[in-house]
């Protein structure tokens, strides 16, 4: 029987070859009304490699069976994949231990989870809480909804024009009544990457706990939480070419192992009487219930894909699709980006004068090219640049040049056809 770690990933670990590496992705050989697809929708959701595909069959095939509870050969089998996917990303992740890494639906319920249960037990009227303007609404809601439970008050660290974070300002913001920071890592919108590092470092010299939301650094950047030195770090597998309806949740064991349960049920508990319960340690007092299996076990094969392909080979391949995506988009008359921050993922998004997002993302559909249109979940930090949506074209590492050239020959061709 083979164990995520023993699947193999991409062959290639020294050179960056993008042919064969599409060629891992059966998806990207769709044609969409007859065209050739171009996925250019990443930051929503990526696509899957045939190694992840595969170990999902194999799960189903020959490993299926509930875990942590049976005594039997297959309940065995699958309970030591399941663990094997926690080791995994434990190493790929560089977590200090085993029990740092939560099995969640996804970020959204991650930072739903520190919200509740760490917020809950740990915030009073008068305190208060940092976010920054440019977050995802999966990280103001949940802690506005905390806040006003408690009294306690939500700041925002304001952004410059070019979408940048204003460090000034956040450092300004930090008091002692601050009791928490919560902050993006890579922007979905408009893919600025935050100086995180200085953020956490910051918020540390008043001893303040800092969540990093890695939904969009997850697919982009070397993940290390230990020399990040974040409190808490989240993100979702589908965006990183894992299945969807897991996540991550990594948290420093002093602040999990203070933190009352999220959710309760099978699976977390020691003892149950109807007078009291007590709990599992770490990581069990946080995974309510039967979890999802083989999405934990798909989340880890993805990972070594990429660890496999080699991150920083990823990341300068994606800065050249980057730079030469935005070369050819800002070109196009009429057309604004929204977000040019220094430090970027591929990520562009923009608008143009005469021709609504939505009409752009539909009519590009027809020529074979997915794209996001829309306020991408950020409506402040949509506000921030007085528009209410964009059309966002997000990259992978399997995207190519000739697909940005195409889809700008594409895009020229629906703005004249929505213009005329
Ligand atoms: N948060 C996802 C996006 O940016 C869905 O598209």
């Amino acid at each position: 029987m083979t164990s995520p770690s023993q699947i193999s990933a991409h062959p290639d670990t020294k050179s960056f070859d993008v042919r064969s590496i599409r060629e891992d992705f059966p998806i990207l050989q769709t044609k969409i009304y007859g065209k050739p697809l171009i996925y250019f929708d990443n930051a929503a959701t990526s696509q899957k490699p045939r190694q992840v595909i595969d170990r999902l069959v194999q799960y189903y095939e020959h490993e299926n069976a509930n875990i942590h509870r049976g005594v039997y050969y297959l309940s065995e089998r699958a309970s030591e994949a399941y663990e094997g996917a926690r080791d995994s990303l434990q190493k790929l992740l560089n977590a200090a231990g085993r029990n740092e890494i939560i099995f969640v639906r996804g970020a959204t319920e991650g930072i739903n989870l520190v919200a509740s249960s760490w917020g809950r037990a740990n915030l009073k009227a008068g305190d208060e809480v940092i976010v920054s303007h440019m977050e995802h609404h999966a990280n103001i809601v949940p802690w506005q909804l905390i806040c006003e439970e408690k009294g306690a008050i939500l700041k925002v660290i304001p952004i410059n024009d070019k979408g940048e974070m204003n460090l000034e300002a956040y450092k300004s913001l930090l008091s002692e009544k601050t009791k928490f920071v919560s902050v993006v890592y890579v922007s979905n919108s408009i893919g600025t990457i935050n100086p995180v590092k200085e953020v956490i470092e910051a918020a540390h010299a008043y001893n303040i706990p800092v969540l990093l939301d890695g939904c969009q650094a997850a697919p982009h950047l070397e993940i290390d939480v230990q020399d990040l030195d974040c409190d808490f770090f989240v993100f979702s597998g589908h965006k990183t070419f894992g299945p969807t309806g897991i996540g991550i949740l990594y948290g420093k064991e002093k602040y999990l192992d203070a933190m009352p349960p999220y959710q309760s049920g099978g699976d977390m508990i020691k003892q149950v009487s109807f007078w009291r319960t007590t709990f599992k340690e770490l990581p069990y007092k946080f995974e309510a219930g039967t979890p999802h299996i083989e999405g934990a076990i798909g989340l880890a094969t993805a990972f070594e894909y990429v660890t496999n392909i080699g991150r920083s080979n990823i990341h300068a391949y994606e800065q050249k699709l980057l730079a030469h995506a935005t070369q050819k988009i800002a070109a196009v008359d009429g057309l604004r980006i929204i977000g040019t921050a220094k430090n970027k993922i591929p990520v562009i998004s923009f608008v143009v004068e005469g021709a609504h997002p939505l009409d752009i993302g539909t009519l590009l559909d027809f020529e074979g090219v997915a794209v996001r249109t829309g306020n991408h979940c950020t409506q402040p930090l949509m506000d921030c640049f007085g528009v209410s949506a964009t059309c966002r074209v997000s990259l992978a590492f399997y995207n190519t040049v000739k697909e940005i050239d195409e889809f700008v020959i594409a895009l020229e061709k629906v703005i004249k056809k929505i213009k005329s």
